[in-house]
């Protein structure tokens, strides 16, 4: 028990409030914080110069998916659609009406798709920014929202200027110039604007180009709870992402093993009081969903490789049972079991300081969430192997 207590005192020390009192309400404040905020981004633009496919994309959804903002499609009304995350539904991607004509008022299309439900702006063109484009980033910034420059397409700019034999070599220095060249051509247009951040991205593979600087800056500029719940939303496409995804989980198992042990003093140790398991159901979910592992998205990045990845997969137990549902709350309860909680709070019914029993729970529950949360991980890193994404 010595252990258990000292564990403790480590613990509160992580957490940097004085008291357990203290870092029990930070831990139910940051797991409630999570759970109920809401991220809205909206996403603007020229009709034509790929605004759904960006929303598509940064879901993790190709066209032809279930939920995929339709593409190609001329916007009649000035209705923004929402899009919601496939697996977080507190996470909207606004699909704006194109922006575009010389009519064009920034002011009143702000007003019109109601800018003030929108953490920041999305601006998208498939060429050079424009006078629409400027104004609207103005009205914008007057507003004091972020707003984001995104170059699409660049795939095709870039394909267009390769040459047919050049060496591998040859090629890259040929796309590197085309990068720096539109590079300068947005920042020119936009100069007066200061210069804002531009992004060279193409939404047929988020891997390549500036994709992930984009994401550092969205990451940079949000609160935590809101750059929580957009880092957790993202769709795998590199081993960094997955890495980040990993290290803010991990963070969040501290708050979560607090909030759902029997910390808060529950008079009587039972696996009921000592912990919470439908908070490590919840998430052990979130983390497979996060990772990429649920069949929707393997079954995506299957087709898309061309490699048969879903049945490695399901040779995790763990994964298996989440994708069961059911048998999760056994299957965690069965860890639980097995890690000693049972045995341990049998041991100290009755009378025994409630203390003692919520260092077993806290101490148990958190590593049966790392323990889940590591073995998500090392699929999700098999799944990046095998797909062959780096
Ligand atoms: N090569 C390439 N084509 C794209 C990209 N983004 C969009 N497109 C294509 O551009 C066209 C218009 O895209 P869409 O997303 O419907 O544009 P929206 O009108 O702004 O919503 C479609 O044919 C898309 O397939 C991209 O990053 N690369
Ligand atoms: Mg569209």
């Amino acid at each position: 028990m010595a252990d258990q207590q000292d564990y403790l005192r480590a613990l509160l020390n992580d957490s940097g409030e004085p008291t357990w009192e203290r870092a029990i309400a930070k831990a139910r404040e940051e797991v409630d914080g999570l759970d109920n905020v809401t991220l809205n981004i909206a996403v603007t633009g020229e009709t034509g110069v790929g605004k759904s496919s960006f929303v598509n994309a940064i879901r993790g959804l190709k066209k032809k998916d279930v939920g995929a903002a339709p593409i190609g499609f001329t916007e009649t009304t000035i209705e923004p659609t929402m899009y919601p995350h496939p697996t977080m539904p507190n996470v909207n991607f606004w699909d704006l009406p194109g922006i575009g004509g010389p009519t064009f008022k920034a002011k009143t299309y702000m007003k019109d798709v109601k800018y003030q439900n929108y953490d920041f702006f999305i601006i998208v063109s498939a060429s050079r920014f424009k006078e629409n484009d400027m104004k609207l980033a103005e009205e914008i910034k007057k507003k004091k929202k972020n707003f984001y420059f995104v170059r699409t397409k660049i795939d095709f700019d870039v394909s267009r200027e390769k040459e047919d034999g050049a060496s591998k070599e040859e090629n890259k220095i040929i796309e590197e110039a085309t990068l720096k060249k539109i590079r300068k051509d947005c920042l020119d247009n936009l100069r007066t604007l200061g210069p804002p951040p531009v992004f060279l991205i193409t939404s047929d593979d988020l891997e390549m180009f500036d994709f992930k600087k984009l994401v550092n800056d969205l990451e940079r500029d949000l609160p935590d709870n809101k750059r929580n719940a957009l880092v957790m939303s993202l769709p795998v496409y590199s081993k960094e992402c997955l890495d980040r995804k990993y290290s803010l989980f991990k963070k969040e198992a501290w708050a979560v093993a607090i909030t759902s042990g029997a910390i808060a003093a529950a008079p009587v140790p039972g696996l009921s009081t000592a912990c919470d398991v439908a908070m490590v159901v919840s998430f052990l979910t979130k983390c497979y969903h996060s990772f990429g592992l649920d069949d929707g998205s393997l079954d995506k990045l299957s087709k898309r490789v061309n490699k048969p990845i879903l049945e490695e997969v399901k040779k995790s137990k763990l994964v298996k049972a989440i994708a069961k549902k059911k048998s999760l709350a056994i299957n965690v309860a069965a860890r639980l079991a097995a890690a000693g909680v049972i045995e341990a709070l049998c041991l100290l019914v009755p009378g025994a300081g409630s203390i003692a029993a919520a260092a077993v729970s806290v101490v148990t529950t958190q590593s049966v969430l790392l323990e889940g949360l590591n073995e998500l991980y090392s699929v999700a890193k098999r799944v990046l192997e095998m797909a062959e994404l780096k």
